[in-house]
């Protein structure tokens, strides 16, 4: 299943004239319009491999047809949103999930549709078949070497995998921790992990960077071994330069200030980047900006602060990744949305007015400097995604020409009705 660019230009053609009077409107008000354009065609997000399928939960998965039964047709489904959205030019794999077979011929499938290999997952939090010893008891931290060992070759396996694809980073996250008091000696946990990652640290190239993913529960519901920003700062910092940490937006306690963990993280040169997902009640992993897009938007709000200060480039020096998947809505449409929100949060980022909020926060002004946030908040610039996506041969309006072009039903016709994704 490819898009066929015509049919996107004719979509467009139809919105043109009503996208422009809104573009134009929205426009005029934008001092650093040229700025916004150029930073937003640059942003791309990548998307999970395991996303493309309807997510389950531990109660049942209803899936919706036409999942993708193999990588080769999760590319092309991700080669469909790039061809809509032209912001989601890369992917994410889980491994063992989705073991590319034949690595050159993968890698050469991903540039047909545009799409690069962003950063390789580790699996440890699951047993495969075939696999000696058991992860019930965790993985890097367990108590019996043998275990770490055979969790360590697995991450290293996934480096050599990534090597492969032209992928430069490995993200480690771990269901490590415990369940109950007394369960787990904290101090050796850590310490028995702390030696896994360095190994593991050890067999990265010079260019690669390990993402250390936190998470304060579950599957373990008394402990966890990474538990939050601060513990995986303490490792990544005791590894070393290329170990980072990284921010999922569903792995907090209810209400956290992620956007001044971000602050932080930034400041000490240690934020890796991001799995963007939006929650109500913990890693719900629901579609980015469905919940709370105002906190999404304050996130940007420090990303954009903290990496100008540090002079880093927007697109390219964090990893920007979507971890979102359920159970309910169309895993394309749902990306297609998730995309969407993000570059909405960043562009209104980008407006805001940071001379003016610099003052504020320099005369204690406290109304003035919500007035700064909100300003650029409760702008409209879904005309300016639009107009960066039309530039860039998208779609004007990505959801409306995936149903407009019956996407879905042509998948089930080539795929079936009951087709099943690997994943959780
Ligand atoms: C764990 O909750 C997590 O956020 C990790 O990133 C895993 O790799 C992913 O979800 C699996 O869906
Ligand atoms: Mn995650
Ligand atoms: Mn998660």
């Amino acid at each position: 299943m490819q898009i066929e660019k015509y049919k996107i230009d004719e979509a467009n053609n139809q919105q043109a004239a009503a996208h422009q009077r809104k573009f134009d409107f929205v426009a005029e008000g934008v001092a650093n319009l040229d700025e916004v354009m150029g930073k937003l065609a640059e942003f791309n997000i990548a998307i999970p491999s395991w996303a493309l399928g309807t997510g389950g939960t531990r109660f049942g998965r209803f899936s919706g047809g036409g999942e993708p039964r193999s990588l080769e047709e999760k590319i092309e489904d991700i080669g469909v949103l790039h061809a809509l959205n032209r912001s989601s030019g890369a992917i994410s794999l889980h491994i063992p999930w989705d073991i590319p077979k034949d690595a050159k011929a993968i890698k050469a499938l991903a540039a047909q549709h545009g799409l690069r290999f962003d950063a390789m997952n580790s699996n440890t939090f699951q047993d495969q078949a075939n696999q000696p010893l058991s992860y019930k008891f965790g993985s890097l931290q367990h108590v019996d070497k043998n275990v770490r060992k055979q969790a360590v070759e697995h991450n290293i396996e996934v480096i050599k995998q990534g090597i492969e694809l032209g992928s430069n980073a490995l993200t480690v996250w771990l269901a490590d921790g415990s369940s109950f008091p007394g369960q787990l000696n904290f101090r050796k946990a850590f310490e028995n992990t702390y030696e896994s990652l360095q190994e593991i640290y050890a067999a990265m190239p010079d260019d690669w960077k390990m993402y250390l993913e936190y998470k304060c529960y579950e599957p373990n519901f008394y402990s966890t071994t990474v538990a939050d920003w601060g513990q995986s700062l303490l490792y990544v910092n005791k590894l070393g330069p290329k170990a980072y940490t990284l921010v999922d937006l569903g792995h907090h306690l209810p209400n956290a200030n992620i956007e001044q963990i971000v602050s932080l993280l930034l400041m000490e040169g240690k934020l890796a980047g991001f799995h963007f997902n939006d929650s109500k009640y913990g890693d719900d992993d629901l579609t980015v900006g469905s919940i709370n897009p105002y906190q999404l938007f304050l996130i940007f709000n420090e990303l954009v602060e903290g990496m100008d200060a540090r002079g880093m480039n927007h697109a390219n020096d964090l990893g920007w990744m979507i971890d979102a998947s359920h159970n309910v809505k169309d895993p394309i449409e749902d990306l297609l949305q998730s995309v969407e929100a993000i570059k909405i949060a960043y562009a209104q980022a980008l407006l805001v007015d940071k001379k003016k909020l610099v003052q504020a926060q320099l005369n204690n002004d406290a109304a003035l400097a919500q007035e700064v946030l909100q300003q650029a908040y409760r702008t409209d610039v879904r005309p300016l995604v639009a107009e960066s996506r039309l530039r860039a041969g998208g779609a004007l309006d990505p959801i409306g020409a995936f149903r407009d072009m019956q996407v879905r039903s042509n998948l089930i016709k080539e795929r079936g009705e009951k087709t099943v994704a690997t994943g959780l």
